[in-house]
């Protein structure tokens, strides 16, 4: 299988400390470039379906313990539902795909004292051997260096209001567009410029779908006033989509935005009234670049009293249910 294949190939790319003799197998895979976890490495061994989860949602984007109890929460329902949960972090300078229950829980603690880890940041995490929470830029990157399709998360970062002028642009489209993930969110936040975010998809040349909707979601509402050219309605149109995208070898991502749930999507507009005093804090703060994003988070929950926090544990929960429906059509149509 192609995964079995990314896996002998990354043994023969990866030394950076051991002899030559090492032959690697997945117990010389483990400590030396990434490590992925038993569970993992047998399911990707076997072709079954395996959905990757990021860590900045964990350690940056939600605080203890509500973090820790979402992540384990989140894996439950991916192995619920027929799928291998892969948590995706950098511990102790090491990669690592699937996490235990003890590296959940010492992520969770560590929270904003774990590095925020962007595709950027990757190499100084590992040098340093630090701890890092992989934001979607670094968790596509290491999922697709060991062969899984799917990741599930939030939502992703995107062009920030202003970006015409402070050029922060997340590294999540530019991701999306040379590593071929597939991304299952809900969305764009409306505290960032979401127009301007699907146009910088589109340049990259990013399929972005939206799932059982015709409006591209806004993270905690389900509408953005934006439209996409690709709408899908199953697990399976999803999977075929993938399945696509994988035969002509496009290795661009795809993102799939799932809208929140409508029992659980806030109201419009005391959450627009809590992101635009955000916003002002953030710019009086001048609280930019790679700091701005978990501020603007913790300060929307604070200033709607838990409500938004509420909000974006249901519409990850629903995420990771509708990600692994796709990874097991993927799967089925794949084998
Ligand atoms: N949006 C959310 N929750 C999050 C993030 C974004 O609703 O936790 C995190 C993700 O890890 C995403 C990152 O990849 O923030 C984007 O950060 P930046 O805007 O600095 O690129
Ligand atoms: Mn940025």
């Amino acid at each position: 299988s192609s995964a079995l294949s990314r896996l002998s190939n990354l043994r023969g790319h990866f030394h950076p400390t051991d002899s030559n003799n090492d032959k690697g197998g997945s117990d010389g895979l483990a400590g030396r470039l990434i490590k992925i976890s038993p569970e993992v490495s047998e399911a990707l061994s076997c072709g079954r379906a395996v959905v990757a989860l990021e860590s900045t949602i964990i350690s940056h984007g939600m605080p203890y313990p509500q973090n820790l109890e979402t992540a384990k929460e989140l894996e439950a329902i991916v192995k619920t539902n027929g799928a291998v949960p892969a948590t995706v972090a950098i511990l102790d300078g090491i990669p690592c795909v699937g996490l235990s229950m003890e590296e959940l829980k010492r992520l969770a603690i560590l929270g904003t004292r774990a590095q925020k880890t962007a595709r950027r940041d990757i190499v100084h995490v590992v040098a340093t051997r630090g701890n890092g929470a992989t934001t979607v830029s670094a968790t596509m990157f290491f999922s697709s260096m060991v062969g899984i399709p799917i990741f599930v998360t939030g939502g992703i970062g995107g062009v920030h209001r202003h970006g015409e002028h402070t050029m922060d642009i997340s590294s999540d489209l530019t991701e999306l567009g040379r590593t071929p993930v597939t991304v299952i969110s809900a969305g764009v936040k409306s505290m960032l410029d979401i127009p301007r975010t699907l146009e910088y998809l589109e340049t990259q040349g990013v399929c972005v779908a939206t799932y059982k909707t015709n409006e591209f979601p806004a993270f905690f509402t389900e509408t953005s006033g934006c439209k996409v050219p690709c709408r899908v309605d199953s697990p399976e149109d999803c999977a075929r989509l993938i399945d696509a995208n994988m035969k002509l070898k496009l290795d661009t991502g795809i993102l799939i935005a799932v809208p929140i749930p409508k029992e659980h999507s806030a109201s419009g507009s005391v959450i627009e009234s809590a992101i635009q005093r955000a916003l002002k804090e953030a710019r009086d703060k001048n609280i930019t670049g790679n700091a701005e994003t978990p501020f603007l988070l913790a300060r929307v929950n604070e200033l709607t009293g838990g409500a938004s926090l509420a909000s974006n544990i249901a519409l990850v929960k629903n995420n990771a249910l509708v990600g692994t429906r796709i990874a097991v059509a993927l799967a089925q149509l794949r084998n």
